[in-house]
């Protein structure tokens, strides 16, 4: 009875069978390769609250596959395919947008200091080509094993094998040699002093250096550029191209969404916070439950426009602090793997520190100082998931917008937004 009225609802969700049973198997598949990725280590750094991350991707994957598929389910072909078209075109467009804003203030405040000395070719590092660094990612991301760090990196090693530990305790019967060896501990408590490993780790790493004050200077002002870059693309280019195209007030459209940016700010994870926005946009900026259910899952699978911008301002700051000059062609392909590495993150705690690996690697940068940057990234990665999620929910309005007709054909006029009248 119960089983008949569900098939009955889920049937008038999806024209017809077909669709059911395929929102049915994307939710299976997404769940499924949801726990695929986590389970391969897709971010070495993600906090140690286990369950909370295992559980987030697959479900969202699952359940963004759902509200997708019925999202989609719900429009006639024509209609979802240019939804589809506008978003993704629009998502690639901000996303390069962001990386721009990012290279120009890292370009103006300098973080790195000193004058450009040497090439990174003069370095007699191996540069990737593009291409390869492209063809990387998706290595990088589904095989977790392209960013097992060397263990002469003892850093990234401890951090690495602290989220394994404090995930997999069970898989893990031996301590890993690098952690065990650097912390001289046993696998059981192993993963509660993990975090001092990474402070002594990360201090050992600043006392090595000539001048540990001038580097942590240098740091305040990467952390500066990066929030700076953040504010701009975020709080100015994006707000006014949901202006130039809706013609609406933007800060009535971001108040709507106020209490996503918050718990974005709060769990780092766009992924923990897709179902917060989704309410914000339904209930106070009142955006088409099917434009909503399409265009945020996409987004928060492919669209970062904060973490492009980061790694983007991370590659140039570590390049300013070797003292590498980054030609033209450099820059070109810092824009192209830092907005494809956006594409291939996570959204869960830290994961654009992960995929930065393809960008460094792509100029031959040195993927240890990721150490660097490391000590700074906790509270960064709360800023741009804001921005994450703040470029998905303008999304669906512009979207909402330029697609307006086609939905007040199908469901006639929804009850219309502030931000609408
Ligand atoms: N924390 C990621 C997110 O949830 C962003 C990042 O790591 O860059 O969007």
């Amino acid at each position: 009875m119960v089983l008949g009225a569900v098939l009955a609802r889920g049937r008038a969700m999806c024209r017809h069978n077909g669709l059911l049973i395929l929102s049915v198997l994307s939710v299976i598949v997404g769940c499924l390769l949801g726990f695929i990725l986590r389970t391969r280590r897709l971010s070495p750094q993600v906090s140690a609250s286990g369950c909370v991350c295992n559980v987030i991707p697959p479900l969202t994957l699952g359940v963004g596959d759902a509200s997708l598929m019925s999202g989609l389910a719900s429009l006639d072909a024509k209609t979802s395919s240019r939804l589809g078209i506008l978003t993704v075109a629009y998502y690639l467009w901000t996303t390069f947008l962001a990386v721009v804003v990012g290279i120009i203030m890292v370009s103006i405040i300098h973080p790195g200091g000193a004058a450009q000395k040497e090439t990174t070719e003069q370095s007699g590092k191996p540069v990737m080509s593009s291409a390869d660094a492209l063809l990387d990612l998706p290595k990088i991301v589904l095989s977790g094993t392209a960013r097992k760090p060397p263990r002469t990196d003892p850093v990234r090693t401890v951090v690495f094998e602290a989220e394994s530990h404090s995930r997999w305790p069970r898989i893990h019967s031996d301590p890993p040699t690098s952690a065990s060896r650097v912390l001289g501990l046993k696998a059981p408590c192993l993963p509660r002093y993990f975090p001092f490993g990474i402070v002594f780790l990360i201090a050992g790493k600043i006392l090595e250096m000539d001048d540990p004050k001038a580097v942590g200077k240098k740091l305040g002002f990467y952390a500066v550029t990066v929030v700076g870059g953040l504010v701009v693309h975020g709080l100015l280019m994006l707000p006014l191209l949901y202006f130039l195209i809706t013609k609406k007030n933007p800060i009535v459209f971001i108040r709507g969404v106020l209490q996503a940016l918050l718990i974005a700010l709060a769990t780092s994870s766009s992924s923990a916070t897709l179902p917060i926005t989704f309410k914000c946009l339904l209930e106070n900026n009142h955006i088409d439950r099917r434009i909503a259910r399409f265009v945020l899952p996409v987004g928060a699978t492919i669209n970062m426009d904060g973490t492009a911008l980061y790694e983007a301002v991370a590659a140039i700051f570590i390049a300013q602090v070797n003292n590498y000059e980054l030609d033209f062609g450099q820059i070109i392909t810092i824009s192209i793997t830092a907005t494809a590495a956006s594409i291939g993150a996570a959204g869960i705690p830290q994961a654009g520190l992960v995929t930065m690996v393809i960008v460094l690697t792509s100029v031959g940068l040195p993927t240890d100082d990721i150490n660097l940057i490391i000590a700074v990234d906790w509270a960064l990665d709360r800023f741009r998931t804001m921005i994450n999620v703040l470029g998905d929910a303008l999304a669906a309005g512009i979207m909402a917008h330029i697609c307006r007709k086609d939905f007040a054909r199908d469901v006639g006029t929804e009850k219309l937004s502030p931000c609408e009248t």
